[in-house]
């Protein structure tokens, strides 16, 4: 039993995400602290919505309310669909928070009297017609890297470099679209990360080992490029505010805190807003302070957060000199293309999480976008590929194994698991293989190898369809009724056991597999090798019902109806 803090990306405020920013944070994290539970870790999962910076502002002026009240709705819209998901987080918070709040200016007053700070003169894009400084996503203007016309002022999407708005060719101002754009001087905070350089390459030389390959290239790219001073505030009216206590001028003159810098600290700040709703039972600090062996600290992101978490917040939090819990292990992901390209917010591409749950409930989301995990590789979405999976692995392999043999049983031997004979071979060699499956489930969740894990799990529902064809018990009833019994509650012990390792995946299916059974208490948490080979948790006797299917089997008028709504191929 080990305490885990689990973290996935705070996905942006400005709107509803789609199932490619789901599979690389949200769901990876919530199958994986679900697991951890059921094993009995003491788990505790944080996520938030990050509030701050540009895109918050922007997309609140699209639609013509403040931005506090915008990110209060839109809020509330991406936490129901993330409820509607099953994601079972501790705590769901805001980085607008003032818990956020007050630890980020306690970050960035450490910084300053550790001498990690400096207050520079900078020249800066301000437009006229806009009356305003224009920072980052405020300019566009064409990549000075790749070409790419369509960069923003703080990061080229199409070449994922880190850009500053002056860097950019052929700037334009994003609010008016004015090129009447001058540079004019003003002062910021830099954070002196090449101060640090070298503090957070030994720490990352200390941990890259245990990362998957790719977060620790990208670390190391970013290391190797070297760590440069950045501006942590910009001019804008949201964010969180530069404390006057520090820097008079600077908060006189409105500055606020970068949202990149403010954002990871939100992990931190979610698990304090996540104590004070019960400070008497919660201690946000036991997670977060002085802990470094006692709690492991795993992340959840898509590959172009790396950077911030591998280097860019461990060395806020070494410069800081406070001993705050760093992260153990980052992961990472690829990109979930949909035929083949890219998933769009900005553009409309691709399916939204919210369109998702309209169309079909969660599980049939989680167990495929998990399946499917774009761990190694880019994965791509696509409508075929996705009902073949639903009938074949959802429909098929668990959904019709379990209503075959709940209604097979009621129809033959009422509504009990049936007696019948002593378990035989057959009934070994498959507690044999159902038990090598689990250890085989089980490494790779604690490996957090999610498409290895998918597979393990389906080998599980597929050893219990081997073994209902190989005993046939609709034949076997005609000339040995006890046989057939046996055969029917040790597939019906099998359906337990699959409702209990299968609830990280599918919850929601999981819950109703479970329920099947009236047992007199049903406590189980997980299974044991010895359990799994013995396959007899549920007794005879145990009354049972028969759930509704619980996949529909989609159909080509289906898919059908998924492309022409959707769009069947690549913007
Ligand atoms: N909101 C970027 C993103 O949504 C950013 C992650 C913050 S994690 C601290 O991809
Ligand atoms: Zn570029």
């Amino acid at each position: 039993m080990a305490r885990h803090l689990i973290t996935s990306a705070l996905p942006y405020i400005n709107g509803i995400k789609h199932l490619g920013n789901m599979v690389g944070s949200m769901l990876p994290a919530d199958v994986y602290s679900r697991y951890l539970r059921q094993r009995g870790h003491d788990v505790l999962y944080i996520c938030a919505t990050d509030e701050h910076g540009t895109p918050a502002e922007l997309a609140a002026k699209e639609q013509g309310l403040a931005v506090a009240e915008f990110c209060a709705q839109a809020h509330d819209a991406q936490k129901a669909v993330y409820d509607g998901f099953a994601l079972a987080f501790d705590y769901f918070g805001r980085s607008s928070s003032a818990e956020n709040r007050d630890i980020t200016q306690h970050f960035a007053r450490k910084l300053n009297e550790n001498g990690f700070i400096e207050e520079r003169a900078i020249r800066q894009v301000y437009s006229p017609t806009d009356g305003r400084f224009l920072p980052d996503r405020y300019v566009e203007g064409t990549c000075p890297h790749c070409g790419y016309d369509k960069a923003r002022g703080d990061q080229c999407e199409n070449c994922t470099r880190v850009l500053d708005p002056t860097d950019l060719i052929n700037p334009r101002s994003a609010i008016s679209g004015s090129t009447d754009l001058e540079v004019r001087e003003t002062k910021h905070l830099f954070l002196l990360q090449s101060k640090l350089q070298h503090e957070v390459e030994q720490w990352v030389a200390r941990h890259e080992d245990d990362w998957p390959q790719l977060a620790s290239s990208i670390a190391r790219k970013w290391l190797n490029e070297g760590l440069h001073d950045r501006a942590i505030t910009r001019d804008l009216d949201w964010g969180v505010p530069v404390p006057a206590d520090t820097w008079p001028e600077l908060a006189a003159e409105g500055k606020v805190f970068y949202v990149w810098f403010d954002a990871p600290i939100e992990y931190i700040g979610a698990t304090k807003e996540w104590a004070d709703q019960d400070p008497e039972n919660r201690d946000w600090k036991s997670w977060w302070y002085d802990v470094d062996t006692e709690v492991r600290y795993t992340e959840f992101m898509a590959k172009d957060n790396v950077p911030f978490h591998t280097v860019m917040f461990p060395a806020t939090e070494l410069g800081v000199r406070e001993p705050w819990k760093k992260v153990d292990y980052v992961k990472a992901f690829n990109w979930l293309t949909y035929y083949g390209g890219k998933f769009s917010t900005s553009q409309k591409r691709g399916v939204f999480t919210d369109q998702a749950l309209d169309i079909l409930p969660a599980d049939y989301w989680r167990y495929f976008l998990i399946a499917n995990a774009p761990e190694s590789d880019d994965s791509s979405f696509t409508w075929e590929h996705f009902t073949a999976t639903v009938n074949k692995d959802l429909a098929d392999t668990l959904g019709n194994f379990v209503n075959r043999v709940l209604s097979f049983s009621r129809k033959r031997f009422g509504d009990d698991v049936p007696t019948g004979g002593e378990p035989g071979e057959a009934e070994a060699k498959l507690g044999e293989e159902i038990a090598r499956l689990l250890a085989e489930y089980e490494v790779q969740m604690e490996a957090l190898q999610f498409r290895k894990a998918a597979a393990a799990l389906r080998a599980l529902w597929s050893a219990g369809n081997s073994y209902l064809e190989e005993k046939a018990p609709w034949l076997e009833i005609k000339t040995d009724k006890d046989g057939a019994a046996l055969t029917l509650r040790t597939a019906m012990n099998l359906i337990h056991l699959y409702a209990v390792v299968s609830e990280p995946f599918i919850p929601a299916t999981a819950k109703t597999m479970r329920e099947a059974f009236s047992l007199k208490d049903d406590t189980a948490a997980w299974v044991t090798a010895a359990e799994a080979k013995s396959l007899s948790a549920v007794p005879v006797g145990t009354p049972f019902t028969v759930p509704p299917v619980l996949f529909a089997k989609l159909t080509d008028e289906d898919l059908e109806n998924y492309k022409e709504r959707f769009g069947g191929e690549a913007g």
